[in-house]
């Protein structure tokens, strides 16, 4: 079905919870990402120290990509579908990244804006951070050159 405003809402608020202390929940992103693939550490050169949270890269890169997701978000609402630019394909197309790679990705989300959330976190609000990310995860894989 369509990508409701109360979907769009709850997106929102769990980006709003990502903001109030990205090193924090940068921490427990990446850390959530290193243990299911522990290969990722070599993808990223911010991560060749470990997760260091006054790394500002490593809480940038974090931030670009919850941004894209709350942005996903508004395009699904607005339009019905994602639409991602040339560029984020082709970067990740020529890091060979795959699918069990952006479901790493999808879970360590999760788990950071479950954390994030607390006590306002739902199976409502998980399914549209879901749908959001999917649909973004499709369209930069469309993107691939
Ligand atoms: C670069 C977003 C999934 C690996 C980037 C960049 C963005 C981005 C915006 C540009 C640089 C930055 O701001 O970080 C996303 C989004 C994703 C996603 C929205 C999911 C929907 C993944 C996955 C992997 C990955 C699953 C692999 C585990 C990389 C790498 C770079 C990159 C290696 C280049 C980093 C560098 O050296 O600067 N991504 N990404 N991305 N992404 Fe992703
Ligand atoms: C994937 N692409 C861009 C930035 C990222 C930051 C953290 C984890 C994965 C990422």
């Amino acid at each position: 079905g369509a990508f409701t405003e109360k979907q769009e809402a709850l997106v929102n608020s769990s980006w709003e919870a990502f903001k109030g202390n990205i090193p924090q929940y940068s921490v427990v992103f990446y850390t959530s990402i290193l243990e299911k693939a522990p290969a990722a550490k070599n993808l990223f050169s911010f991560l060749a120290n470990g997760v260091d949270p006054t790394n500002p890269k490593l809480t940038a890169h974090a931030e670009n990509l919850f941004g894209l997701v709350r942005d996903s978000a508004a395009q699904l609402r607005a339009n019905g579908a994602v639409v991602a630019d040339a560029a984020l394909g082709s970067i990740h197309s020529k890091k060979g990244v795959n699918c069990s790679q952006f479901l790493v990705v999808k879970e360590a989300l999760l788990k950071t804006l479950k954390e994030a959330v607390g006590d306002k976190w739902s199976d409502e609000l998980s399914s549209a951070v879901e749908v959001a990310y999917d649909e973004l995860a499709a369209a930069i894989q469309k993107a691939y050159a």
